[in-house]
């Protein structure tokens, strides 16, 4: 549970996002059951955690009916320290299959023809902003310090503003955080958005934005200054008479929790397993959501370039990819597994023999545990997405790689590759240069490996997500005093 500290030094933090770190779910009977739930964003928060009073604000993910409401909101509250934002199935729906997952996310994701704009998923995601302000503004007190996160909320800070605004006894000196976890486009990208200025302004109303990298704060940057006409610097946007800081703040994960589950038995048995089943062979490891940015497409027709490139790699060579089927409700990622099914069969009948399978494709997700036993025994980690805000996954393989120091090949369109030197960075699109970097993984020199490996987990054990939860707390703390808007 996200447990508070006794020190409490800086004002309570309150982190707002879209889900929960717990999973609710009811039974048939309606009883209720609380799973916490791990993540980036929950590790991130380790650090943060012991200097700050630490509530989460969210959606529970289902729709709770009345009577129910109050049992769900004091189990949250007591044994989690989060407060559940209830909302109907209607608004929920809209708000994050409808206008988050189907219009911002293939926009920031550079996918402009998926991004049909809809005014009724529209009004679901002011509704759901709308809500989420209207249950915090009440709850909040002196020298709250809010950390919104991510694409669904983008509203919010305005929202929040205006509700305080309308407060008879406000709370002062509340500062509000903004973190965006996927790419923020190119201004030409980003002015497709028929709401672009209702965005923008919604959270300009913070005290500090963040991304993952410089490129995505110079085109925040670049879209304030086109769309609203706003004046910039490189490090904020002048907004009605205030500077709104802004400034990269890239993610990591905890590497400890993967080093300290490769002692555990049954993953050090697990990986004795997988090392004696793959003996004699390279294995070449992807851990994607299927998600159409991740470039799995991609990724398989590279390998079908390199196998027919250089055959004598074939039977030397096989490719575990787990790809977990996410987003299920939104169009778009209806057809992806058929098109994936497709061409991993045919790369599998291509190159397969009677003993051997090329491709080894499973659409589920995997625990920790055998995640980890995969990553440890692979010896190219190969990620091909067309765009990712940052790829966590590249980080969770090196931090799995100290005894067999494998390769990472990451694509120039992850946010990771501008921190990750020592990866062989390759363009998704090009599939002969995907291919040739295959080539050169499964056969590079043990002293080549040894070196790129050293310079990735210097990166990977330095800029940690515990880092950077604190970093960005810091920082919003820094950020001057500001008038009231
Ligand atoms: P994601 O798009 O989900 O995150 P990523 O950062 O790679 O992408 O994190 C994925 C996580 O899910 C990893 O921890 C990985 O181990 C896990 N995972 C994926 N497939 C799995 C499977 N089949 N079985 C088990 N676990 C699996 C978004 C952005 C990213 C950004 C993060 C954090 O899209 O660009 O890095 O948020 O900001």
């Amino acid at each position: 549970s996200f447990s508070d500290s006794t020190e409490n030094q800086d004002g309570r933090l309150i982190i707002v996002a879209n889900r929960l770190p717990v999973t609710v779910k009811r039974d048939d009977e309606s009883v209720y059951e609380f799973h916490p739930s791990s993540g980036g964003l929950v590790s991130g928060l380790a650090g943060v955690r012991r200097k700050n009073e630490l509530l989460w604000y969210g959606w529970p993910g289902l729709e709770v009916p009345r009577e129910d409401k109050e049992h769900v909101k004091e189990r949250c509250h007591l044994d989690h320290n989060c407060i559940p934002i209830f909302m109907s199935e209607d608004v929920s729906d809209r708000h994050y299959n409808g206008f988050s997952n189907s219009v911002l996310w293939p926009l920031f994701h550079y996918h402009p023809e998926g991004a049909i704009f809809d005014d009724l998923q529209w009004d679901g995601y002011y509704e759901a902003n709308h809500t989420f302000a209207k249950a915090l503004a009440p709850d909040l007190i002196d020298d709250d310090i809010v950390w919104v996160q991510d694409y669904h909320l983008m509203l919010l800070p305005e929202m929040l503003r205006n509700e305080i605004d309308k407060m008879d006894v406000k709370p002062k000196n509340v500062k509000i955080g903004f973190f965006l976890h996927t790419p923020f486009p190119s201004s030409e990208l980003f002015r497709i958005l028929p709401v672009r200025e209702q965005i923008l302004n919604g959270v300009l109303h913070c005290d500090l934005i963040g991304f993952h990298t410089p490129d995505y704060a110079r085109h925040f940057l670049n879209s304030c200054a086109r769309v609203l006409g706003s004046s910039t610097i490189p490090s904020g946007v002048h907004f009605r008479g205030r500077l709104v800081e802004v400034r990269e703040c890239p993610i990591g994960i905890d590497p400890l929790k993967f080093a300290e589950g490769l002692q555990e038995p049954g993953v050090i048995a697990r990986v004795q397993q997988l090392q004696k089943r793959f003996a004699g062979v390279k294995v070449i490891v992807g851990v994607d959501r299927l998600d159409y940015i991740k470039g799995v497409q991609q990724k398989l027709h590279a390998l079908e370039v390199f196998l027919t490139d250089h055959p004598e790699w074939i039977g030397k060579v096989v490719l575990i990819q787990v790809a977990v089927p996410s987003r299920g409700e939104v169009e778009e990622y209806k057809n992806l597994r058929a098109v994936v099914n497709e061409l991993v069969g045919r790369i599998n009948g291509r190159f397969g023999t009677m003993e051997f399978t090329p491709i080894h494709f499973m659409h589920k997700s995997v625990n920790f545990q055998e995640l980890i036993a995969l990553y440890s025994v692979s010896d190219v980690c190969l990620v091909t997405s067309t765009r990712d805000g940052m790829n966590l996954v590249s980080y969770e393989y090196i931090a799995c790689q100290q005894e067999r120091h494998g390769v990472l090949i990451l694509s120039e369109f992850a946010g990771a590759a501008q921190s990750l030197t020592g990866a062989l960075v390759i363009n998704p699109w090009d599939t002969a240069e995907v291919a040739d970097a295959l080539h050169q993984a499964v056969a590079m020199t043990p002293q080549q490996r040894l070196e790129n490996y050293e310079r990735l987990a210097r990166v990977v054990n330095t800029k940690t997500s515990e880092n950077w939860g604190t970093t960005f707390v810091h920082d919003i703390i820094k950020t001057a005093e500001q008038l009231p808007i």
